[in-house]
């Protein structure tokens, strides 16, 4: 599915702002279909509320009812489409994601239905508009989790104060936070339009030429009319808006580029310039040089490989220096914040990580196209968490998931390898199949990247890690286990990655460690919670990370978490998981600071980047002291 983007043929205008909103009675969820609160403005069936669009609706008001919310809720808005919009072109209605499941009218008739957060749906609306002249959106959004939703969930009533009381349950540890998470675009299209374009990208043996394989897919009667008449130019331009090739298709519109001298896609302290995209640009046209379309995507050329002990990038290997995260804020929980986002990427930048997982679900199209831009690498994960109670429903949303995720990103450069679940519960007996069958299904989607999945299961119980590329492995040593105990990380990190290769003999990541922090608590000597313990449970961490650095299958090192984050309320978490080496507010913690010294360090190591110069604080010029103290000198 692509972005949607502006150009010569096709309009795009955004429906963000402030709507209309209503919380539905929770023990009576389907009132609103019932009493069809869509054939009309939502204020004539309920009392209404302002609500942003983005954002997660339930940090925005003081209600405990609508933070902890279960079941649908309600949106509506007015839109004006102008006249020219009606003749001779097609409109689309595209949301970027809802949260959980949505239910979508236009002008009191059934637009769209969309289940599984995170990702983006569009549909159609051409028929359904009124042209010059007001139009009605009316959305009902359900964030209600089951045994077959992706995430899983349970639903339970349980007896309260005034009678009973409809329960979310949930084991993931992260707020299930709901609504219109990201842009609502409306765009235009021509009849006949480039529907779909896939490109893979390959370099050259020495990385001075690459090449851009690509596939475009048309809707329209143009396209069904007159087949063989159809034909698409593309060219591509380098950051100077220098065209550097092109190449005319014939009717089945796939083929390839050639860029010579190409400067390839790297990753942020890979190399002096990251993140380079070209512009490829594509025009449809029909018989006698007919323009119908023209859409624009940018592109990174690089080419990925790995065996079962490296991980390679234009030939290079990779070591990853990175995060897991999370899209979250307060206020606005989920929503799609650019002003977070361009935040997150200046901390990134600026503490040397060169990687981050989008735990434990996909994240914004405006964020995976910032990484291509900055060359940051993602390890893309679908919303699959702690699975669990495998059967055929659920394996079969778990693949849409896969395929929803695989269609929207398979043309960023930053994405390097599919992540298919976090956690999932891998050493039930019926883990074996479903992955096999989850894997496979992925790697038929896109052979290009490896597949791997984040697990914390011993590597002696697991079941899946055959069907996968790379080995991620999660492990809370001094804090789930053995709490405190600082002596007791670096050998058991270094064990238990070992144990993975042993019993795979593929590359192993770990893709989660880490220790909750409240900010501002120093206790010395270290203490669970303290700023003091973060850092020296890092520390004890990179000693076993140096030690595997040596045995060339350990690829990689993911703290948990970038930031501070909200969670299900629950005894062990303090306003939620404090694991952030930064605040919930964007701020360092003192752990920060460390890890920056560590992923820079590792950047000049292993890729011989620059370090920045305030990387390490002045103390004392040793060179000018001749004077040998000791410790009887204190
Ligand atoms: C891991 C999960 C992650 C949690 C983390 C924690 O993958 O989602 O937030 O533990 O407990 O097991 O901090």
């Amino acid at each position: 599915m692509l972005y949607p983007r502006e150009s010569e043929t096709r309009e795009v205008r955004t429906l963000d702002g402030i709507w209309n909103f209503v919380r539905s009675d929770e023990t009576n969820p389907t009132q609103g279909i019932r009493d069809g609160w869509f054939k009309d403005d939502l204020s004539k069936s309920m009392p209404t509320i302002p609500m942003p669009v983005p954002a997660s609706y339930n940090d925005i008001t003081t209600e405990q009812t609508l933070r902890d919310h279960v079941g649908t809720v309600w949106y509506d808005r007015k839109f004006f489409v102008p006249r020219s919009w009606g003749q001779d072109q097609r409109v689309w209605l595209r949301f970027g994601s809802v949260h959980y499941e949505a239910f979508v009218w236009i002008n009191g008739r059934s637009a769209v239905k969309h289940e599984m957060g995170h990702l983006p749906f569009e549909t159609e609306v051409t028929h359904l508009l009124n042209y010059g002249a007001e139009n009605r959106i009316t959305v009902m959004c359900d964030n209600a989790l089951i045994q077959t939703t992706v995430p899983q969930g349970k639903i339970s009533e349980v007896a309260n104060d005034d009678g009973v009381t409809i329960i979310q349950s949930y084991t993931f540890d992260f707020f299930n936070y709901a609504g219109i998470h990201r842009s609502v675009h409306l765009y235009t299209t021509p009849k006949t339009f480039i529907e779909e374009v896939e490109v893979k990208t390959n370099l050259s043996q020495n990385n001075s030429v690459g090449t851009v394989d690509y596939s475009i897919t048309v809707n329209g009667t143009a396209a069904n009319e007159a087949e063989n008449t159809l034909f698409a130019r593309l060219q591509i331009y380098n950051r100077e808006g220098v065209q550097v090739a092109n190449v005319t298709s014939d009717s089945k519109l796939v083929g390839s580029l050639q860029v010579d001298n190409v400067k390839p896609w790297w990753p942020y302290l890979m190399h002096s310039d990251p993140g380079y995209l070209y512009e490829l640009e594509i025009r449809l046209y029909a018989a006698k040089e007919q323009l119908l379309d023209v859409y624009r995507l940018k592109v990174g050329i690089r080419t990925l490989s790995w065996t079962n002990t490296t991980f390679l990038i234009n030939g290079k290997p990779i070591y990853f220096r990175g995060f897991g995260r999370h899209e979250d804020a307060d206020v606005r929980g989920r929503g799609l914040d650019n002003a977070l986002m361009a935040r997150d990427f200046n901390l990134l930048k600026w503490i040397g990580a060169n990687a981050y997982r989008t735990s434990h679900y996909p994240y914004s199209e405006e964020s995976m196209q910032f990484a291509d831009q900055h060359g940051i690498m993602i390890i893309d994960e679908c919303p699959s968490v702690d699975t669990e109670n495998f059967n055929q429903v659920l394996l079969d949303r778990h693949k849409s998931s896969l395929e929803q995720l695989v269609h929207r990103d398979r043309n960023h450069p930053s994405v390097v390898m599919w992540s298919i679940a976090n956690e999932p519960r891998t050493g039930q007996v019926n883990a074996d199949t479903y992955f096999q069958f989850v894997a496979n299904y992925t790697r038929s989607l896109d052979s290009t990247r490896p597949i791997t999945a984040a697990i914390a299961v011993p590597s002696n119980d697991d079941k899946a890690g055959r069907h996968l590329d790379i080995i991620s492995f999660n492990r809370y040593n001094a804090w789930y286990s053995n709490t405190g105990r600082l002596d007791m990380v670096t050998q058991r990190v270094i064990s238990e990655a070992t144990g993975w290769n042993k019993k795979y003999d593929k590359p192993v990541l770990m893709s989660e460690y880490g220790a909750d922090t409240l900010e501002g608590l120093h206790l010395q000597p270290a203490f669970v919670w303290s700023e003091e313990f973060q850092t020296e449970v890092f520390s004890r961490h990179f000693k076993a990370f140096d030690a595997l650095r040596r045995q060339k299958w350990f690829i990689g090192e993911f703290v948990w978490n970038f930031a501070d984050f909200k969670t299900a309320q629950t005894y062990t978490r303090v306003g939620g998981n404090k694991k952030g080496v930064f605040t919930r507010a964007r701020q360092p913690k003192a752990a920060a600071h460390l890890l920056r010294q560590r992923y820079f360090a590792l950047g000049r190591e292993v890729d011989q980047c620059n370090v920045p110069n305030d990387l390490f604080t002045y103390i004392v010029d040793v060179g000018a002291s001749n004077v040998n103290h000791d410790s009887a000198d204190l």
